[in-house]
């Protein structure tokens, strides 16, 4: 059995959810109640030693982190496309993979933790990231309709979150058609599931 515990309005958590659902995996969802500390607590603590969510365990295996549980679930139960096995392809995959962790959670996750949430960050620094994430994946959009290969990949399943999200942020997605053509087709992809707050197309 395969237990994600969460919060409801994380986008790393969302990352798992969707993946889960596009590989038509059964799962249960714990929900971790952030306003009573709970990701703090000793048991929770042993899942995940940063106290952090998410986390998924599956039979012995327990994986913290969003990245690594999508590296896990696509190499244990997705089809390669989602997570190639030749170098250079795996390469340019996990380049995305760091891109997520870095640009996108300094970027526009930062400016959504502030403005829906009341985090004090450096405004500056969180725009002037977003500003060129969000033109590098215009140009890279504008090319091909994955981030990754031909296919939609995990890379794609990484970024996707907080770009969907950035509104929260007060970003306008509206300079970067490439951008919101991708958002299309992943929201097309069967069994995607969504979450509040995401850009949808009206
Ligand atoms: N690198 C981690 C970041 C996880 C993370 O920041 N989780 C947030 C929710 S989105 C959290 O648990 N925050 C509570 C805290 O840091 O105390 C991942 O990708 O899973």
């Amino acid at each position: 059995m395969i237990t994600l515990y969460e919060f409801a309005l994380s986008g790393n958590c969302h990352k798992v959810r969707l993946l889960l659902s596009l590989l038509g995996l059964d799962y249960q969802s714990i929900a971790i109640n952030g306003g009573e500390r709970q990701h703090k607590a000793e048991a929770f603590i042993e899942k995940n030693p940063f106290g952090q969510v998410p986390v998924l365990t599956d039979g012995e295996v327990t994986i913290r982190d969003s990245l690594a549980i999508l590296v896990y679930l696509a190499r244990q139960y997705g089809d390669e496309h989602w997570l190639p096995n030749q170098a250079a392809a795996l390469a340019e995959v996990t380049e995305w993979l760091a891109t997520a962790a870095n640009e996108v959670a300094l970027g526009p996750n930062r400016l959504r933790l502030h403005y829906k949430f009341g985090r004090p960050i450096d405004l500056d620094d969180a725009e002037r990231i977003t500003s060129n994430l969000l033109s590098i994946l215009q140009a890279r959009l504008k090319q091909h309709d994955w981030l990754a290969g031909a296919q939609a990949s995990i890379a794609d399943i990484a970024v996707y979150p907080y770009i969907a999200l950035a509104p929260e942020g007060k970003i306008d997605l509206a300079p970067y058609p490439a951008l919101i053509a991708w958002m299309h087709r992943i929201q097309a992809l069967p069994a995607y599931v969504g979450m509040p707050g995401m850009w949808t197309a009206k």
